[in-house]
């Protein structure tokens, strides 16, 4: 029997609200992934848009270059970028507590399909409960109460040239660069801010908050180097600041960090930056035009899970009944 095109919206439209963000928190700070649409948001409270020290990050884009700096492996069939995390699941694991070099967090996993590219970004997040120093390959980052790690992990990117892998335009095309840019949207203007004893980039996002951004990356899980020289670098559009990581050629994994402070940003002594919200006002306040909103319903199902879960399994029996049921009834 031919499916109405009816009812397939419906089914579609019922699978689309059991799609669900996912919440990790700690004290006074929470990391809300939206399903969906690569957006990531980090505050002071579950409602981001009533936090005007929220974060607001989002995956741009991963595009593959040739040592000139160009694009490659343009041909749709075997494309080698992601230019949209619009419409990408994200897939959860469960939140579990964890330590991140001896200063203990709570942190959860979750990755995303590259395809077409035969690749995978795990991003791994640590919300910190202590207080402490955290050193990869030399470098330091003083880590506050309530900051947030970021780790991605770009796993089995296969560079065009490499063997089995042809990708050609006029000429064939050897990919030498990983170019992954994720875009900070706000009201405000990143720039710099004092270092004191972090030896990354450090920028300043106005208000509470702010940004550690490495200048570390590990390849094939073996060896940490220093991102290619110019790299990371911060464009401005409009409200959006693009952050681009630059990684070279690697055999299975690069692995690249950063780190958020959604409040207590220490600007004037520039030391750190404190986890837990303070009262500054400001402007940070994204407008971020195409955050998904969520229904309170679904936002309360997520945190109660708190576990990787956030749906039970009642829950999307109940909706696969009901797209079911819509479906029978669009047939006859
Ligand atoms: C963060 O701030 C909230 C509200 O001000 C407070 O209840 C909580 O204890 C703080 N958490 C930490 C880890 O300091
Ligand atoms: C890079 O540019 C130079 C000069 O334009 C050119 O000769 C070379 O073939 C280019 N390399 C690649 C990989 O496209
Ligand atoms: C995401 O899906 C929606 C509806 O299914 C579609 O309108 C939109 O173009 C898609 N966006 C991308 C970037 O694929
Ligand atoms: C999450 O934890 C539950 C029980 O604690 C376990 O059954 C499940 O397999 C875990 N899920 C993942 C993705 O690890
Ligand atoms: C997250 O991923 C890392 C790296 O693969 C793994 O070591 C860790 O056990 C994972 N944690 C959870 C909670 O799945
Ligand atoms: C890790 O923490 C424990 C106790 O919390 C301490 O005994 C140990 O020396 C620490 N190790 C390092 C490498 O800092
Ligand atoms: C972290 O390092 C700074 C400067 O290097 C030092 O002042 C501070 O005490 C260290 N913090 C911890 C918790 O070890
Ligand atoms: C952005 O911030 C400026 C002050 O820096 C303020 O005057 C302006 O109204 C803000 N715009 C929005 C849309 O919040
Ligand atoms: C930050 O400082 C670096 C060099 O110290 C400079 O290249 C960069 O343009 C500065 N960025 C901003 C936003 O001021
Ligand atoms: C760490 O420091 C040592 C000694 O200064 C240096 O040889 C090494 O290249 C550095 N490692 C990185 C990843 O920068
Ligand atoms: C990385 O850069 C630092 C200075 O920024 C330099 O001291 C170090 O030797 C470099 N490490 C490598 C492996 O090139
Ligand atoms: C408001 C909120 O989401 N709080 C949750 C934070 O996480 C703990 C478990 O670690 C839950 O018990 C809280 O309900």
């Amino acid at each position: 029997m031919k499916l109405h095109g009816r009812c397939l919206i419906l089914l579609l439209f019922s699978f689309s609200i059991a799609i669900a963000d996912q919440v990790l928190n700690y004290t006074g700070v929470y990391v809300k992934v939206l399903e969906t649409s690569g957006k990531i948001e980090v505050g002071n409270t579950l409602n981001m848009d009533a936090d005007p020290n929220a974060v607001k990050l989002q995956f741009a884009e991963i595009r593959e270059k040739d040592s000139n700096g160009s694009s490659v492996g343009r041909n749709a069939v075997t494309a080698h970028t992601i230019s949209s995390f619009a419409n990408r699941s994200f897939s959860f694991s469960n939140t579990t507590d964890a330590k991140y070099q001896n200063i203990s967090a709570t942190m959860c996993n979750f990755t995303i399909n590259l395809a077409p590219v035969t690749a995978t970004l795990l991003t791994t997040v640590y919300i910190f409960k202590e207080s402490g120093n955290i050193t990869d390959a030399n470098e330091t980052t003083n880590i506050k109460v309530g900051n947030v790690k970021f780790i991605f992990t770009i796993m089995n990117w296969k560079f065009c040239g490499s063997p089995g892998v042809t990708c050609r335009d006029i000429i064939r095309e050897v990919g030498q660069y990983i170019d992954f840019s994720i875009v900070l949207n706000g009201n405000w203007s990143a720039s710099n801010a004092t270092k004191g004893t972090n030896d990354g980039d450090m920028y300043n996002l106005g208000g509470g908050a702010g940004i550690i951004l490495s200048k570390k990356v590990k390849y094939d899980a073996k060896y940490w180097t220093n991102m290619t020289v110019g790299y990371p670098t911060m464009m401005k559009t409009g409200e959006d600041q693009t952050f681009t990581f630059r990684f070279e050629k690697f055999n299975s994994s690069a692995v690249y960090s950063l780190t958020v402070a959604a409040g207590g940003f220490d600007s004037e002594n520039g030391k750190s930056i404190g986890g837990n919200g303070t009262t500054v006002s400001t402007t940070v306040r994204a407008t971020v035009g195409a955050i998904v909103r969520r229904t309170p319903a679904t936002i309360s199902t997520t945190v109660r899970a708190n576990s990787g879960n956030a749906l039970s399994i009642p829950f999307l029996l109940a909706i696969l009944t009901i797209s079911l049921i819509s479906c029978l009834l669009c047939m006859m």
